[in-house]
């Protein structure tokens, strides 16, 4: 095919990758864009982003002496989250997408995107995102292509992933990728002005196309639904590679855990959302824990593949970190703070008079005024959240001053333990430890988590969601777990499983565990448990600690006989928490592995 010449506004493509060439050249013929600009990925392109977009009202460049190198964007109040609704796998067959997902058959799906990309980048520029997830040409990377209208996307991508020419280099003249291509759906005619957050208010569309591995992405430029490396890529296009390869891609921090006597060990997590995922991913120790370190590998995401000795590796596929802002203080997560204290690109947090940003939790006192995240003036007790519930942070992992030091290496860090976890005020105990892989299994496709600020008439309420995986596996959640016991098989030393509550609560409606830092009081108990070193005793439910085998010393007004109720085993609340497992269970049925339903049958009887 022949490379359209470029204009004088136009950049060179630096690749020989006639796959790449080709479809960029086909997806310029379908958006129409006024000029493409093939990303070098360079410092000096993301500033010249930058200052274009504060020309253009859509950055707000933050005091450089408060916040050195960072922007504030204020997104269209239509556009603030990630549309699970609007989010589709186009598998071949529906049973693929399995009743979790949202489906739509394929050609349907392409006829529609075919209408809604046609002339949808016109007076835009097309930028081509060439990115690696993951570290530059380590065996468990893969790279990804993003074409986009957005600016902001762009500038985003730099942060979250490896980008620019560099990767167009590993790519080479025949190397794969997954092409991504965004829009935020918001054509701009030539009498046209455009506004500082474009997105299309009608019409949202986030696509994965699985057996082809392709998303197309229409009408919002916020986050997830944007920057397709994360959750499109690096969860839903890659748990389907991870199926038909062999590996894992999970919704999993990893931190490296580090012993005073320089014994190292790490762990993945799965959280489902609202349950402090960024603040284990950046633990600080107590004080009582005296030169025992945690380290940060990843802070959402995981891919994990076997190793030659029999052990699990996992890379983070990121860069940076796209973290929730609100409730993020020195006191609740002092790295996190200090991740986004300079190159930070906010969004949707509120302005300080002096340039400076602020969300709800920052402070115990908020300040007098503020702009909030819809531009209006902001007073404490005007009855508005200064920074909308969803406002982000997005830091280049490199200011992160716990960042492990294998964070960036290409052969990933050996996984001694997985944990899973959620939101209960009933029932889950502190911590207990699977029996073996396949009920690790189990406790991972039946966690759950109570809902917080969702839904109203929800809150309080279970939802299911299997190894926080459920708007993420880009397949049939029943395969998935079966997919999780066939990995059984990859390996000689698989990771000990465990589950944690750090939310229990007593009758009148207190926590029962301090939670934050003091985790790490049950994360040594967990890596105590890896090594074989600490006591368990044989429940129920799975091996746990006696209350005398979690050290509490040092912590303020607790003690051991709230640490005993943290542990209690409620066999009542149990037998209703076997129940209502079946709501999952039912959807799933036709694909749901039999080794889960005996798991099940084997919990009734044990209880
Ligand atoms: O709302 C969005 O677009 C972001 S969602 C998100 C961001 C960072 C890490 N995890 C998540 C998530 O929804 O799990
Ligand atoms: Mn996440």
């Amino acid at each position: 095919m022949k490379t359209a010449e470029p204009s004088p506004t136009e950049t060179a493509p630096a690749t020989r990758n006639k796959a790449l060439l080709a479809w960029v050249e086909t997806i310029r013929a379908l958006c129409e864009p006024e000029s493409v600009h093939w990303c070098d990925g360079s410092q000096e392109e993301y500033d010249r982003l930058c200052e274009s977009m504060v020309q253009a009202g859509t950055f707000t460049r933050l005091n450089p002496k408060k916040r050195p190198n960072s922007f504030l964007a204020l997104s269209n109040p239509s556009d603030v989250a990630r549309v699970e609704d609007r989010t589709f796998i186009c598998s071949q067959r529906k049973r693929d997408a399995g009743p979790t997902n949202n489906w739509t058959p394929p050609a349907e799906m392409r006829a529609k995107l075919q209408g809604l990309f046609a002339g949808c980048m016109r007076g835009r520029t097309m930028y081509v995102v060439p990115f690696s997830m993951g570290p530059l040409g380590s065996p468990i990377s893969h790279i990804g292509v993003e074409i986009s209208d957005s600016p902001y996307v762009v500038v985003n991508m730099r942060i979250m992933t490896r980008m620019g020419q560099p990767v167009l280099d590993v790519l080479g003249a025949n190397g794969a990728f997954v092409p991504c291509i965004h829009s935020v759906g918001a054509p701009l005619e030539p009498w046209q002005d455009d506004v500082p957050w474009p997105c299309n208010k009608e019409q949202k569309y986030i696509v994965h196309f699985p057996e082809t591995r392709e998303i197309w992405s229409y009408g919002s430029g916020y986050g997830g639904n944007a920057l397709l490396g994360k959750k499109c890529f690096a969860l839903r296009i890659a748990s389907c590679m991870a199926r038909d390869e062999g590996w894992m891609a999970e919704h999993m921090l990893i931190v490296g855990v580090e012993s005073p006597e320089g014994k190292k060990d790490y762990v993945a997590a799965a959280f489902p959302s609202a349950c402090g995922k960024t603040n284990f991913a950046m633990l600080i120790p107590p004080a009582e824990f005296k030169g025992w370190k945690v380290t940060t590998v990843g802070d959402d995401i995981a891919w994990i593949k076997p190793g030659p000795d029999g052990r699990l590796y996992a890379i983070n596929p990121e860069a940076g970190y796209f973290g929730v802002a609100p409730g993020t203080s020195a006191k609740s997560n002092a790295n996190a703070l200090a991740s986004c204290r300079k190159d930070t690109i906010f969004t949707n947090v509120a302005l300080t008079p002096d340039g400076d940003v602020w969300w709800e939790g920052l402070t115990d006192q908020p300040p007098v005024l503020l702009t909030d995240w819809t531009g209006k003036e902001w007073t404490p007790g005007c009855g508005r959240l200064a920074a909308h519930a969803n406002a982000r942070f997005t830091a280049p992992m490199a200011n992160n001053p716990v960042l492990d030091d294998k964070a960036d290496d290409p052969a990933g860090v050996p996984i001694s333990a997985f944990i899973f976890g959620g939101r209960r005020a009933t029932t889950m105990p502190l911590v207990f430890q699977a029996f073996n892989w396949i009920h690790g299994t189990y406790l991972g496709a039946t966690m759950g988590s109570e809902m917080t600020a969702a839904a109203a008439g929800t809150v309080g309420q279970v939802r299911r969601d299997p190894m926080a995986m459920l708007p993420f596996a880009g397949y049939n959640m029943g395969e998935y777990f079966g997919h999780w016991l066939e990995m059984r098989k990859e390996m000689t030393r698989p990771p000990k499983i465990f589950h944690v509550n750090w939310f229990r609560k007593s009758e009148n409606g207190k926590f029962l565990w301090p939670g934050f830092g003091d985790n790490m009081r049950v994360l040594k108990w967990i890596i105590d448990r890896c090594h074989g070193t600490v006591y368990a005793e044989e429940t129920p439910l799975g091996w746990m600690p006696r209350p005398q085998d979690i050290d509490i010393t040092g912590i303020k007004n607790y003690t051991a006989e709230t640490l005993q109720a943290a542990l209690a085993i409620d066999v009542q609340g149990w037998k209703r928490e076997v129940m209502l497992q079946d709501e999952l269970f039912f959807d799933l049925n036709a694909d749901l592995p039999k080794e889960l339903l005996f798991q099940r049958e084997l919990l009734i009887s044990r209880l």
